[in-house]
């Protein structure tokens, strides 16, 4: 029986009238999987609840935050007394300085760092910080990958962008993304092609090392020590974007996991335990000439806030101090899932294939390998959304989109598991 929603509805109508869509961000409108998208009261652990009474096994992390699940007792703890001791000062307190050691202990690669309230941000300072330094315009990111809303990144994006089938923003004038260059991912040939077309033109190539807002896409093997390569030999600034990734994939990131270091990193989601917040850090040369060092300007009334840094050191001390156990864990969860999932549709004749890395997965409804934005885009949406649908009504809740990966958090249990597999049995029936 489908579940009910009534109040939700509700809620929706109302929330169009004052929200375009309903929503204050165009994923959560649920229009490419379609049903109503629920209104949620509260979570707990690996549970949401919603406004009708239904509950449902969550799979979708807060778009990626809730690594140690919701309502996390340390933080919540954490948050409590920060806010007790004023919201925001706008001012310097020496917990920036205590969460941007954690952050270095974990990134090696960053020598120096500047928090920021989201990642969108992250990208968007880290780009002109690599154009005011090497004072070259052009940039490549690659098709599928999302490095949030900035002007200049919504070309060929992934996220809502590619949920909505937007070719690239409005909005945007085209002097805008000019200098933006959209490459397919996983092909290093095309990357050696743009250098070769604009020597010394070419400031920076971002990426999403494993790309989430495709749905999960790794990187093929030696791909990322190709870009470091080409990047090093055309004096261009590698930035690695693991706003996704960081502290999720290991506790450094992708940059652990494949073993490159880049020039910046990008950080968001983790690093504020669910507080809003972001960071770019990485060469302390390159990121000196930030103002009031340098040229390159970038600044924010509520960086460094101190309820995101009391949530965020909460979340990083125990991501730490448990590194050996969270991860592994993790790791067998997910592959539980993931790898349940699709063994179930095999039995039932559905073809599915199942990109993993770590906590963050995918399923895409095709049978050819998925390893860039041309096959996720290829596979079939519309079945998406009906296992959307059935999934959400037999209580779990995935990403809203073929486009944006799932998350497991360190509260699903075996039981939790088993709730999965069984919901899929009847979705896929
Ligand atoms: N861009 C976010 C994940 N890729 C979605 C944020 C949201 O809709 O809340």
């Amino acid at each position: 029986m489908p579940l009910q929603h009534s109040r939700s509805r509700l809620l929706q109508q109302k929330a169009e009238a004052v929200f375009p869509g309903g929503v204050n961000s165009p994923v959560r409108a649920f229009r490419s999987v379609g049903g109503d998208p629920p209104f949620l009261t509260h979570a707990e652990g690996a549970w949401l609840y919603d406004e009708d009474g239904n509950r449902y096994l969550d799979l979708f992390g807060s778009w990626g935050p809730m690594i140690l699940g919701h309502a996390f007792p340390t933080a919540v703890e954490a948050i409590r007394d920060a806010a007790g001791r004023s919201a925001s000062f706008g001012a310097s307190t020496a917990s920036e300085s205590q969460l941007a050691a954690l952050v270095q202990r974990c990134f090696p690669s960053v020598e120096k760092l500047r928090f920021v309230s989201s990642g969108t941000e992250a990208c968007m300072s880290a780009i002109r910080l690599a154009r005011g330094f090497t004072g070259r315009d052009f940039i490549i990111k690659f098709e599928g990958c999302y490095h949030g809303h900035s002007d200049a990144m919504l070309v060929k994006a992934g996220s809502g962008v590619a949920t909505l089938g937007i070719p690239g923003s409005a909005g945007v004038p085209a002097e805008t993304v000019m200098h933006t260059l959209a490459l397919p991912f996983n092909d290093l040939d095309a990357v050696r092609g743009a250098f070769a077309a604009r020597p010394g033109q070419i400031a920076c190539v971002i990426l999403e090392p494993i790309i989430g807002n495709a749905g999960t896409i790794p990187p093929a093997p030696g791909y990322l020590e190709g870009l470091r390569r080409i990047t090093e030999q055309h004096g261009a600034l590698l930035i690695i974007d693991e706003v996704m990734t960081g502290f999720r994939v290991t506790l450094g990131g992708a940059q652990r996991l494949y073993n490159v270091r880049p020039d910046l990193t990008t950080l968001g989601k983790i690093i504020g335990g669910g507080l809003p917040c972001g960071a770019f850090g990485g060469r302390a040369d390159v990121m000196n000439c930030l103002a009031p060092l340098g040229p390159v300007y970038q600044a924010g009334t509520l960086s460094g806030n101190p309820l995101a840094m009391a949530a965020g050191i909460a979340t990083l001390e125990h991501l730490i101090a448990n590194e050996q156990t969270v991860y592994p864990q993790l790791d067998r969860t997910t592959q539980a899932i993931a790898q349940g999932v699709a063994t179930i549709a095999k039995e039932k004749g559905v073809t599915l294939t199942t990109n993993q890395v770590g906590s963050m997965f995918t399923w895409f409804f095709t049978d050819k390998p998925v390893t860039d934005f041309a096959s996720a885009s290829a596979s079939d949406t519309v079945r998406f959304g009906q296992f959307h649908r059935a999934m959400l009504d037999a209580g779990v809740w995935l990403p809203p989109s073929q486009f944006e990966a799932a998350f497991v958090s360190t509260a699903h249990s075996q039981q939790d598991v088993d709730f999965v597999l069984e919901a899929a049995r009847k979705a896929l029936s």
